[in-house]
């Protein structure tokens, strides 16, 4: 399999950590110069950019997190005026407001590169016909490894999300080689085509190129079955880039390697937010090198894994990371769509004659997530007329659907009845429990 950049992704390790440094302390005076918010909490530690002088002092300089982006919303982190960004992508915030993200015409190069990298890692050449069922749009997914199926050379089909079934007559006559989406929504097309009997032998894809959201080896080799392909894992998130942050290769299927040349990372007990050896497991924490419109110092990205070194059969140097197992917050993925409860919260309080007491249950039907939102009703609407009542849910309704970006099936439940907690509220009941459930099977 080729490899899309030798020079980077097979560099001795040596040699990797004098350009990380290098990149670091490039990065650390631009945004100490441009962004003010770092300069504050540089200045409040006492530290300027000169007293980095290993890779190990990282551990000196502050974290940035999701509140960040929301007290600097929208554009205050950004290290370059406006005239100079490009591109802009966002994902759900914590508090209803979404996080933006910004790139440079440099920016867009460097993450096709590295989508370039993905792909070809995950067996894509130029021969390949890509078909992308991510949607494009203020998701990173679709447009991240758009270009960089291009700039492979390969025929791309931007088909985006849904209509399945117009995903697989498509499949069929275009003849796409190679499939990129959530690994939940590869199951799903698999379920369809069999509802339409159509067989795998009668399409030609070889290759499953899927990120976005947690799943297990149980899982893969069911796709693998069920298609008839190679499935490779991709991770990656909007506040850092998008897809691209890191790879599996086709020879070893087994971690992803991190384009350590780009990003810097660490794992951190997220309690103690003390740095962990390599190999324990922990919150990862990104430091990128080479962004320009939106350089991050010590991201915390709230995802649990594990990085270990070890030598790859495809000979890349790459450090690895573990497919992430979980979340240190309350996000819940569905649909590859982020989503925070107190996006529900935000969401119901606007609407008149609902209660804040709500439970959000996602379940998994035919492959695919079902987003449903439980929520008491008060007591003048409970007991108004069916009709009334019907008119309440429809309203809820499409004001989550709209809110939160994915179908939401709303119930109205008797007032009093949810569960009232002592301590932290339990607003999510995950039924799909996927991950156990196949690691079992
Ligand atoms: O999901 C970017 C992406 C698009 C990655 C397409 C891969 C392919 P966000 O919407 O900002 O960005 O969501 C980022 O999704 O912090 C993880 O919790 C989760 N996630 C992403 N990839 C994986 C993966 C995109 N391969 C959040 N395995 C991240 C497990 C993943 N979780």
């Amino acid at each position: 399999m080729p490899i899309f950049e030798p020079e980077f992704e097979c560099m001795p390790v040596d040699e990797l950590k004098i350009l990380q440094l290098y990149r670091l302390k490039k990065v650390l005076r631009i945004v100490y110069e441009n962004v003010k918010p770092y300069r504050k909490k540089m200045d409040e530690r006492g530290i300027k950019p000169d007293d980095i002088k290993s890779l190990e002092n990282i551990k000196y300089l502050p974290f940035t997190t999701k509140d960040d982006f929301r007290e600097n919303y929208p554009y205050g982190l950004f290290a370059v005026p406006m005239e100079k960004i490009v591109r802009i992508h966002s994902s759900s915030g914590t508090t209803g407001k979404p996080t933006v993200v910004g790139y440079t015409k440099r920016d867009l190069e460097t993450w096709s590169t590295l989508t370039a990298r993905v792909l070809s890692a995950g067996g894509v050449t130029s021969r390949d016909v890509v078909h992308i069922a991510f949607g494009y749009g203020l998701f990173t997914g679709g447009f991240g490894l758009h270009y960089g199926a291009e700039k492979i050379g390969a025929s791309v089909i931007p088909v985006s999300s849904g209509q399945t079934k117009r995903q697989i007559m498509i499949m069929k006559d275009y003849g796409s080689t190679a499939l990129v989406c959530t690994p939940s929504y590869a199951l799903h097309i698999a379920e369809v085509m069999k509802e339409m009997g159509v067989d795998k032998s009668e399409l030609k894809l070889k290759y499953g190129l899927f990120g976005a959201e947690p799943w297990t080896e149980s899982m893969r080799r069911e796709i693998e079955t069920r298609l008839g392909i190679e499935a490779t894992d991709n991770y990656g998130l909007s506040e850092v880039m998008g897809p691209g942050v890191s790879y599996e290769c086709l020879e070893a299927k087994s971690g992803l390697h991190i384009a350590e040349d780009h990003f810097l990372v660490e794992v951190i007990d997220p309690e103690t937010e003390e740095q962990l050896p390599e190999g324990e497991w922990g919150e990862l924490v990104i430091t990128t090198l080479t962004k320009e419109a939106l350089p991050l110092i010590r991201y915390r990205t709230r995802d649990i894994t594990k990085i270990y070194r070890e030598k790859c059969s495809c000979g890349r140097t790459l450090i690895k990371m573990a497919k992430p197992s979980g979340r240190t917050d309350d996000m819940i993925i569905v649909r590859g769509v982020n989503i925070f409860p107190s996006q529900v919260e935000e969401a119901l309080l606007e609407i008149s004659g609902v209660s804040p007491h709500y439970v959000i249950v996602v379940d998994r039907k035919d492959h695919l997530d079902e987003l449903e939102v439980w929520v008491e009703a008060e007591d003048a609407i409970f007991f108004d007329s069916m009709r009334k009542q019907k008119e309440m849910i429809d309203k809820i309704t499409e004001h989550l659907t709209q809110a939160l970006g994915v179908k939401t099936i709303v119930k109205l439940v008797e007032p009093k009845t949810l569960e009232r907690s002592m301590g932290k509220a339990k607003r999510v009941v995950d039924r799909r429990d996927f991950l156990k459930n196949y690691e079992k099977s």
